[in-house]
């Protein structure tokens, strides 16, 4: 009896050992992060739940008592997870295994997982399975993304242009779970109302379309994945401008006497107000050439060639970025005064003694400098400070001075008796005669050139 007793008991342990092998215990097929189907993100802090699937619950082993014991784990950095939390759930056939935990817990932000063992009472304890159900994790994410509308230019050309818009969802704890999506508001003016615009969306750009003269306000909202929304960002604004400028060049006179000339122009723009011109000069029968781009001047002085003739025009661009066409071209042509007169004479005084009536003075005029002169007009007046000017007729004459030249004219300087007698009156019995020379350069501008000669008148 003895024997078979001990046989019996070594069978016996061998049934058990060769049940326990048989029927070891699966680990539960999946879990999930969350309530229901498996979460990625959370901004919920303050508990966690997860979800899992039940291990087979029949056979001779029903009655007894299962359970799960689960780990919530974070991760440290580096692919390390530790612990954060740990626990248990047990059931009793035949009732209705649980399988979902909701947990209070205050979680900081980070990476988690879910791990999650079967057990079942056993004689004296727990079997357990051999592996653990790992989740495939989940960001608590509690910091809210930031947005902004792309700065806009402050005025369109066209009723229809691009908003777009950026966000950032930022790293808090080492993690974040990055933007969801946008909403997008627009007011018309100051003090519209704001209006939905783009909703729920994914995109970062969108063609917005307006009215001329109106201004618009555009502003941005930003939701991330755990789904955490920022405030609304600050507006940007911009107006539409369709109308393009007027730019007008300022006439100039026909004829330049200098080589150096003003320019002037002018423009105006309904809206948006003008940003800049450009101002094209033409020489002659030439191509049209830039002279000023993107200026904001509305002047500049030309410098020229003699003999040239110039056309000049603009155009402006408003702020909205509207180009007028070139204005009405001005014309006007050079023709300065190259040569410059210059006059001597010989003798350089004079003297009427007793009787002399008639004295015969030789100028010279010098044209230096380019072009010839043709001198028109000879002038005379005498000078005293008792008996005041007198201008005498001029003489008309008709002299070509080739440039860098000179030539002598001969004048007669006539003493009447009556002037003899006058200038004999005054104290200092004397008058500066004054010649002139008159004439015109070969554009015909004017050229004088003047000389004095000291004159004494003897007594009779
Ligand atoms: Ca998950
Ligand atoms: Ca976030
Ligand atoms: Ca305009």
């Amino acid at each position: 009896m003895k024997k078979i007793a001990i046989v019996s008991f070594f069978v016996w342990i061998g049934l058990l050992f060769a049940f326990n092998l048989g029927f070891s215990l699966d680990a539960p097929a999946w879990v999930n992060d969350g309530p229901g189907e498996d979460i990625d993100y959370t901004n919920n802090n303050t508990s966690y739940s997860a979800n899992w699937a039940a291990v087979d619950w029949n056979g001779t082993e029903d009655k007894k008592t299962i359970g799960y014991d689960y780990l919530l784990e974070i991760n440290a950095g580096g692919g390390d997870y530790s612990t954060a939390d740990s626990g248990s759930v047990t059931s009793s056939y035949p009732g209705i295994p649980q399988i979902a935990i909701t947990k209070s817990f205050v979680l900081i932000e980070g990476l988690y997982r879910f791990k999650v063992q079967s057990k079942r009472e056993s004689l004296g304890g727990w079997d357990y399975s051999d592996d653990y159900t790992i989740s495939d994790g989940f960001i608590i994410d509690t910091t809210s993304p930031t947005a902004q509308i792309n700065s806009l230019t402050s005025q369109q050309s066209s009723r229809s242009f691009a908003v777009s818009w950026t966000g950032t969802d930022p790293a808090s704890g080492g993690v974040n779970s990055g933007i969801e999506n946008y909403d997008v508001q627009y007011r018309d003016g100051q003090s519209g109302i704001w209006v939905n615009w783009q909703t729920h969306t994914a995109q970062t750009q969108a063609t917005f379309n307006g009215e001329w003269r109106h201004t618009y306000y555009f502003r941005v909202r930003a939701t991330d994945k755990a789904g955490n929304v920022s405030s609304w960002s600050n507006a940007e604004s911009t107006s539409i401008d369709t109308v393009t400028p007027i730019a007008t060049m300022q006439s100039l006179s026909s004829i330049q006497n200098s080589t150096s000339f003003v320019l002037q122009w002018s423009g105006s723009d309904n809206e948006s107000g003008i940003s800049y011109y450009d101002i094209q000069v033409k020489v002659g029968n030439g191509q049209w050439q830039t002279l000023l781009t993107h200026t904001i001047l509305t002047s500049t002085t030309y410098n020229g060639a003699n003999g040239q003739t110039y056309y000049f025009r603009v155009r402006a661009t408003d702020i909205a970025g509207n180009i007028s066409s070139y204005s009405t071209p001005v014309q006007t042509t050079v023709q300065a005064t190259g040569v410059s007169l210059s006059l001597s004479a010989s003798p350089s005084s004079l003297s009427f003694s007793n009787g002399e009536e008639d004295k015969t003075i030789t100028l010279t005029a010098t044209a230096t400098g380019p072009g010839s002169i043709t001198l028109t007009r000879i002038l005379e007046s005498r000078v005293n400070y008792e008996t005041g000017t007198e201008n005498l007729s001029p003489e008309t004459i008709s002299q070509v001075i080739p440039s860098g030249t000179s030539v002598d004219l001969s004048k007669v300087v006539h003493l009447s008796d009556t002037q003899r007698a006058s200038i004999l009156s005054t104290s200092s019995k004397s008058f500066n005669l004054i010649i002139t020379l008159e004439g015109n350069d070969s554009y015909g501008n004017s050229i004088s050139s003047s000389i004095t000669i000291p004159v004494q008148v003897t007594e009779l």
